[in-house]
């Protein structure tokens, strides 16, 4: 009935045409399947509803009711004095900026409201009131606490001894918790940065005092008549996106550690054929791990394996979408599914029993397809629930986490044999080895003698790595589904650039099978591909979700550290690109790499093109105050070109440009040769 009905909706003439929609075949596949049933989907629509000119260029304004005021930039661009202006007299920079640092506070508020969440459940574990959540990662626990003045140590009769770890964890956690509204002070975590970078935010007065002050003011500020100087607003949008990569990002990151393991290199598959068709199928999809952890554990148990086998399957299999996948992945193994795109194909695989979501990118449009299935959508989060009638709520409680897996997963498993006969699932997946973190590279390219990241500086300073690239951010339908993601980061390892990923440009390499050591003899320049068959590595190194791109600042910080290469991150060869980013949340990441001294690449399009005063400003002028600076570059090719003549430029200043010419002496001989 509801395949006959949206089949009757659905204009044969709109349709997307799936080769042009994605380059993943499996995609593909399921796009032509959602055709046949006469179902709609994201891709569909992107053919049969344009984007607004005027939004994409940044400048429509409807902060007040006089607007909204549209300022599109001519054609011909404006020559002489840009007189638009709206109703209150705000320019196209003032509008651009207010509505760039608003994404900036949207974005900065998502992964610092989920780190907030993560502080929460830690502070329950710590206090003991949950039995289900209990400090896992006792190093980390103390790796952290010197970062918010908490000691490790207790002095008893004048000797030094090991402090309770109790004691410890509801300390770090009453001082992580404060971050988000302390009334004095600055971050904790600001000086875990090199101490160069510290200097330049303070000298640029963006030190944030605590994390939700730094969003709350970006809303004052872009109210109407406030700030209406495009520098003053990208000065606050600057301290809110520091406030979430060195806060409630970083924050997130090394509670979920605590709480439920740092990451270490595990392997695993990706894309819609991990799906079994004579299993349960239970997708996660969303960000927050403290729910997934729970059903990756309940999901585990003999009584849950057993009662699904009661109904006819052979088991459970559990698989995540978007950056909730990512999560279980790096510390469980969990297979990916699927990127940001996939959502809605993962349910017309007819084969998923039970989608379970917690919080952003979930598309509202997965209700209806989940309509036209017998698969059960479950929310999970008081903060984010949908409207349509078949949709289920199951608000989760840390206090009862355990029953709660639970009840989902029997939901799911009673849901198996309700399936139609459309099942119909891809075979497409492949092989892929996640879950590297600042600690993991320290073990796998690092001297044990020689300080931390010493190997990875060496072969940085030799050239057999040109440089590194952090290569992130979402999918958007606007462009073809991962061909950017793919393009960009193969031409980077041509080019002898190993690359650090997360978010979905994590889960489109895992699918292109980039994240596999065999891959360096295939796509590699040779010196990257010699480094990685040394060290047994994939040239492309999967660090988690996009709240884990705290990892990667804290890994250039750890290479700043480590020697050789400059005293701050905006000395290092390194760039940042989010090839297909959309999300309010990459935006707030763009920003706080370009903070912290990295150029960083957007493709796509950027709310910037319609005030080109103010785009100068973020193109070129911020480079001066934070050594990073933003670009736009739609073309994949020219936007990894980009980059690496970006590396090439540091490469230059730090005078070892020309070593990448020179003959290399093998491992071997070198460390003969320095042990001599
Ligand atoms: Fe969402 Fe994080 Fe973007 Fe993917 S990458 S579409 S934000 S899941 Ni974060
Ligand atoms: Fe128009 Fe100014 Fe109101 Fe924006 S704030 S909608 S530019 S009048």
């Amino acid at each position: 009935m509801a395949e006959e009905k949206a089949s009757k909706d659905l204009r044969t003439d709109k349709l997307a045409d799936p080769v042009s929609a994605t380059i993943d075949e499996a995609s593909q596949l399921m796009i032509q399947r959602a055709h046949e049933l006469g179902i709609e989907t994201v891709f569909d629509r992107a053919v049969t509803m344009k984007p607004c000119n005027i939004g994409t260029q940044g400048t429509c304004c409807k902060n007040c009711a006089m607007g909204p005021c549209r300022l599109p930039l001519p054609k011909s661009g404006i020559e002489g004095k840009d007189d638009r202006k709206g109703l209150c007299g705000a320019t196209p920079n003032t509008i651009a900026a207010r509505n760039f640092i608003r994404m900036i506070a949207g974005g900065a508020a998502a992964h610092s409201d989920h780190g907030r969440c993560v502080a929460e459940v830690f502070m329950s574990a710590a206090r003991k009131e949950t039995e289900a959540y209990r400090i896992k990662d006792v190093d980390k626990l103390l790796s952290i606490a010197p970062h918010f003045d908490v000691a490790i140590t207790v002095e008893v009769d004048g000797k030094q001894l090991d402090r309770d770890i109790d004691e410890i964890a509801v300390e770090v956690a009453e001082k992580a918790l404060n971050e988000w509204g302390k009334a004095e002070g600055e971050l904790c975590y600001l000086k875990r940065a090199p101490a160069s970078l510290y200097e330049k935010w303070k000298k640029n007065g963006v030190l944030p005092r605590n994390i939700d002050r730094e969003i709350v003011e970006i809303m004052h500020r872009t109210h109407i008549g406030v700030d209406q100087d495009y520098k003053n607003l990208i000065k606050q949008g600057t301290r809110a996106a520091i406030a979430d990569g060195w806060g409630g990002s970083m924050l997130a990151t090394d509670l979920q550690d605590v709480l439920f393991g740092t990451p270490y290199p595990l392997q695993s598959e990706a894309n819609l054929g991990v799906l079994k068709e004579d299993h349960v199928n239970i997708i996660i999809h969303g960000h927050e791990p403290v729910l997934s952890e729970m059903i990756v554990a309940a999901a585990q148990t003999s009584e849950m394996v057993e009662y699904a086998k009661s109904k006819g399957a052979k088991g459970i299999q559990l698989s995540g979408i978007c950056c909730t996948a990512n999560e279980i992945l790096q510390r469980h193994g969990v297979p990916l599914c699927g990127t940001f795109l996939q959502q809605e194909l993962a349910i017309i695989t007819g084969a998923c029993d039970a989608m379970v979501v917690d919080i952003q990118c979930i598309m509202q449009n997965i209700a209806n397809v989940a309509a036209c299935f017998h698969t059960k959508l479950i929310t999970t989060h008081p903060i984010a629930k949908m409207e349509q009638e078949n949709v289920i709520h199951i608000e989760f409680d840390e206090h009862h986490a355990m029953e709660d897996a639970k009840r989902i997963i029997k939901l799911a498993i009673d849901n198996f044999k309700n399936r139609g006969a459309e099942v119909m699932i891809p075979k497409h997946k492949h092989l892929q080895i996640a879950g590297f973190g600042v600690e993991s590279i320290e073990y796998h390219l690092g001297g044990t003698f020689r300080g931390s990241y010493y190997t990875l500086n060496d072969n940085i300073i030799n050239g057999r790595i040109r440089g590194i690239a952090g290569v992130v951010g979402c999918n958007n339908a606007r462009t073809r589904h991962n061909e950017g993601h793919i393009a960009v980061v193969k031409e980077l390892i041509k080019n002898d650039v190993i690359v650090l990923t997360t978010g979905c440009n994590g889960i489109a390499c895992a699918m292109e099978g980039l994240l596999t050591p065999e891959t360096a003899a295939v796509f590699c320049g040779p010196g990257l591909a010699e480094v990685c068959e040394t060290v047994g590595i994939p040239p492309v190194l999967h660090m988690g979700s996009c709240v884990d791109n705290s990892r990667i600042l804290l890994a250039a910080t750890k290479v700043v550290e480590a020697g050789g290469l400059g005293n701050d991150i905006s000395d290092l060869p390194v760039a940042g690109s989010a090839p297909e980013w959309m999300s309010e949340k990459a935006i707030s990441i763009g920003h706080y790499f370009v903070a912290s001294g990295v150029y960083t690449v957007f493709g796509v399009t950027l709310p910037t093109t319609g005030a080109p005063v103010f785009q100068k400003y973020l193109f070129e002028d911020l480079e001066k105050m934070y050594g990073g600076m933003w670009d736009l570059e739609v073309d994949p090719v020219k936007h990894a070109q980009k980059m690496i003549a970006h590396i090439d430029k540091k490469r230059k200043a730090l005078g070892i440009d020309r070593t990448r010419e020179r003959v290399l002496v093998d491992m071997a001989t070198r460390r003969e040769l320095e042990t001599a």
